[in-house]
């Protein structure tokens, strides 16, 4: 007979059943009894109620002590008559620790000190092993244990209380202990002999979930990626080419007014190449204004007064930051008719620190980037509420910082209401006139820009606390499919 009518059957002299009781009774897997149920219920024969049950298994230690014995008889069992030396007791018996304090609280064996060394000894000549006695009675479905002796074995570790999810079966309006066949399809034939007029039809079930389809998952950083790629795209910016993570010491630090002993150039922060240690190819002109607005200063700034050095220059290092990218853009933008552009960058960038559960060597950096005529400040904070109320944020506020390369800079924060706190979300400036001057833009032209990191969104998104469980080899690819679709500004 089929599960569902055993089922149907069952219930018809019980009126009342749980869906554990028919496990056991029918020697059936809980989940298949389940599943009969259910379309049993969408046919109305029989009503179900959750039910959630609380209920005492044995560990995998207690499974071992219920085959084996307890740790405490299977050490008795391993003294022989003559008595034995603790120490080679301890070494050959396994769980010896637990099971020598329970043998000798129990009263089964004593350590006899007249012997050279002292001998552990039977104390008794049999014993029973109630422990194992009470496992096995558990494994049963039996329990009729104490409360103190249920505790102890909790406490053993050898029981441990699962929570079961059960249903509690009662009849249907539909109840009966047979099936009628629903047709689940009307054919040609029902049509031509018009037997569908008194054959009866499975009723749609519109909340079916569809199948999940077999396909490939997007990692939660690509989607977060995706999503900042449209907030720029419409807000008009055009996408920088960050394809090169290998970068000179020249566009990275000195383009951007940062002086050669500044402790961010340091190996201690930045990944030097070894192999090609150097550059050679600039832009000599460019180079030579770069140089003198390090070590001599000139329009209208003093600059940093020391000997600037191009083999400095020309070392090869991992980018620190896609700014690089922003100032070889500027460069190029400062070659021909100026027209004010919107940039933006997504890309990796490598940084010299110390590792933690938020910081790896590399991380994603975010900019955005507009170069136009007379544009300050005032326009910065207006292009960051535009830009991050698509995030979700609409409140932000600003405090003072600095960069070397901006001047005013301001770190952004923002209140979090998930996180129900003020998070920093990314930090911006003006860039200073000694990056730019440098580089042949007109002299009423500013840049403003801003920056942020992928990963530090993406994980408040997907509420992940380390930064391993995003990326790197411990990443939980069922992660990866799991999670829904990024809407950053849900
Ligand atoms: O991303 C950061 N925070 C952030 C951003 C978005 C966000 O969204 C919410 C969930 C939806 C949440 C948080 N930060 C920048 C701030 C902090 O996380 C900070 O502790 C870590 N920062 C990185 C630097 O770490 C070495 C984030 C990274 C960062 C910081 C500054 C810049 C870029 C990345 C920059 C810049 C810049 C400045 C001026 C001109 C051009 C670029």
């Amino acid at each position: 007979m089929e599960l569902n009518e055993r089922i149907l059957h069952y219930l018809d002299k019980c009126n009342e059943v749980d869906t554990l009781k028919l496990a056991n009774e029918f020697h059936e897997d809980h989940q298949k009894i389940v599943g009969a149920v259910k379309s049993l219920e969408a046919l109305e024969m029989v009503t179900s109620e959750a039910v959630k049950n609380t209920r005492w298994e044995l560990t995998e230690e207690g499974q071992l002590v219920s085959d084996k014995g307890s740790h405490e008889a299977v050490l008795y069992r391993s003294v022989p008559e003559a008595g034995i030396p603790q120490a080679e007791l301890m070494k050959t018996v396994p769980n010896a620790k637990v099971g020598f304090s329970k043998a000798m609280s129990s009263g089964w064996i004593l350590i006899d000190k007249s012997a050279a060394p002292p001998l552990v000894k039977r104390k008794v000549d049999s014993i029973v092993d109630t422990v194992q006695e009470h496992l096995n009675e558990i494994k049963k479905g039996i329990d009729n244990l104490a409360d103190n002796v249920r505790n102890d074995y909790k406490k053993r570790k050898l029981l441990q209380e699962v929570t079961v999810k059960s249903f509690i079966l009662s009849k249907g309006p539909q109840f009966s202990t047979t099936i009628k066949k629903l047709e689940t399809d009307l054919t040609s034939e029902m049509l031509q002999t018009g037997s569908w007029k008194t054959l009866e039809f499975k009723p749609y079930n519109f909340d079916a979930l569809g199948q999940p389809p077999e396909c490939g998952h997007l990692h939660p950083l690509l989607k977060v990626r995706s999503e900042f790629r449209e907030i720029f795209l419409e807000m008009g910016f055009t996408e920088m080419p960050t394809n090169m993570y290998v970068e000179s010491s020249f566009w990275n630090f000195d383009a951007l007014f940062q002086p050669q002993q500044h402790p961010a150039r340091d190996a201690h922060d930045t990944f030097f190449m070894s192999s090609p240690a150097s550059s050679e190819h600039f832009p000599m002109d460019y180079l030579e204004r770069v140089k003198k607005v390090h070590s001599e200063g000139g329009y209208g700034s003093q600059g940093y007064k020391y000997d600037w050095k191009i083999e400095e220059a020309k070392k090869n290092l991992l980018r620190t930051h896609t700014t690089a990218v922003s100032a070889r853009m500027l460069y190029k933008l400062a070659q021909g008719e100026f027209r004010p552009q919107k940039y933006f960058s997504i890309d990796k960038v490598f940084r010299n620190e110390t590792l933690d559960a938020t910081h790896l060597a590399e991380f994603h950096q975010v900019e955005g980037v507009i170069a136009a005529r007379g544009v300050g400040l005032a326009d910065l904070i207006g292009v960051l509420d535009a830009f991050f109320s698509r995030l979700g944020f609409h409140k932000l506020q600003f405090k003072p910082a600095y960069n070397p390369y901006t001047e005013p800079s301001m770190e952004i924060f923002a209140y979090h209401t998930g996180l129900g706190k003020w998070i920093e979300i990314g930090n911006s400036g003006v860039f200073r006139p000694e990056m730019l001057l440098p580089m042949g833009l007109p002299a009423d032209v500013n840049v403003i820009a801003w920056g942020l990191s992928l990963e530090r969104p993406t994980m408040i998104k997907y509420g992940l606390n380390n930064i391993r469980d995003l990326v790197g080899p411990k990443v939980d690819l069922q992660m990866v499919q799991n999670n829904p679709i990024c809407r950053l500004d849900k």
